[in-house]
C-alpha cells in the first residue's frame, strides 16, 4: 500500500525493478532518468563498482500529476542481483508497491532468472505481502542477442502470473519507457481503488 499523507494529501509509490545481475536493471532506471525532464526528478544516485554492477541500490524519485487530488510521488529503485547482497534486496524491497523484473533473455541466463524470481517471492513472503496482487510487470531484456530464450517460453515459465510483459533492447532504449509506463500504471490503478474503498466507494476526492 502506497504511503499516504492525508495532512499534506501526498502519495508516495514505490517501484523496485529486480532480476538477475547484469539483466540491465541499472540500464533501465539510466535511461528512465535520462528521459524524463528536468523539473520533477531528483538526481540519480547508484553506487558501482568497477564491473557496472549496482552494490548498494539505484535510486530517484519523480513527482507526478495529482491522482484524485493527491501529490503523487514515485520512488524508483533498483536492486543488486547478485545473489550475496540478499540483505540488501530485501531491504530495497520494504513497502514496495510496484514490481518490474527485468529478466536476461540470453539463453545460458535462464537458471538465473528463475532463482532471481524465486528469491523475490520468497523475500515477499517475509514481508507479508502477496506476490499474486502485487502490482507488476516483466521485461524480457536483451533481445538483440542472438541466442535467446523465446517469448513463448518466458510467458510460461517466468512471467507465472500473466501479467503484462515487454521486450526490450534496454540499452537501444527500446522497451523501457513502456515498461515502466506499464508498471506506473499498475500501481496507480490499484492506488485510487483502494483510495476508492477507503473513500466509501466515492471516485472523487476532492
Ligand atoms: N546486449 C545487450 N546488453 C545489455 C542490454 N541491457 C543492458 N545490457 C548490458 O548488460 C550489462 C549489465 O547491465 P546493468 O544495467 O548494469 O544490469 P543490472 O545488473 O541488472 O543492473 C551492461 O554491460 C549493459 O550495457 C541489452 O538490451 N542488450
Ligand atoms: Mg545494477
Amino acid at each position: 500500500m502506497p504511503i499516504i499523507n492525508y495532512r499534506t494529501r501526498e502519495v508516495n509509490c514505490k517501484i523496485v525493478y529486480v532480476g538477475p545481475s547484469l539483466g540491465g536493471k541499472t540500464t533501465n532506471i539510466q535511461n528512465i532518468h535520462q528521459i524524463i525532464p528536468d523539473v520533477n526528478k531528483t538526481k540519480l544516485s547508484s553506487i558501482n563498482t568497477e564491473g557496472d554492477r549496482t552494490l548498494f541500490f539505484d535510486y530517484f524519485s519523480l513527482d507526478l500529476d495529482d491522482i484524485a487530488g493527491f501529490k503523487t510521488k514515485f520512488l524508483v529503485y533498483g536492486v543488486p542481483g547478485q545473489p550475496y547482497y540478499r540483505s540488501t534486496r530485501k531491504m530495497v524491497l520494504n513497502g514496495v508497491d510496484g514490481l518490474v523484473f527485468v529478466a536476461d533473455s540470453d539463453k545460458s541466463r535462464m537458471a538465473d532468472n528463475i532463482e532471481s524470481l524465486e528469491d523475490t517471492k520468497s523475500m515477499l513472503k517475509e514481508y507479508g505481502y502477496d506476490y499474486q496482487t502485487m502490482p507488476m510487470v516483466f521485461q524480457y531484456n536483451k533481445r538483440d542477442l542472438f541466442f535467446i530464450t523465446p517469448v513463448a517460453e518466458f510467458d510460461e515459465v517466468i512471467n507465472d502470473r500473466k501479467c503484462k510483459s515487454f521486450e526490450a533492447v534496454a540499452i537501444e532504449n527500446k522497451g523501457v519507457v513502456e515498461t515502466f509506463r506499464a508498471v506506473c500504471g499498475e500501481v496507480v490503478h490499484k492506488l485510487t481503488q483502494q483510495l476508492a474503498q477507503q473513500y466509501g466507494g466515492s471516485s472523487s476526492f476532492r
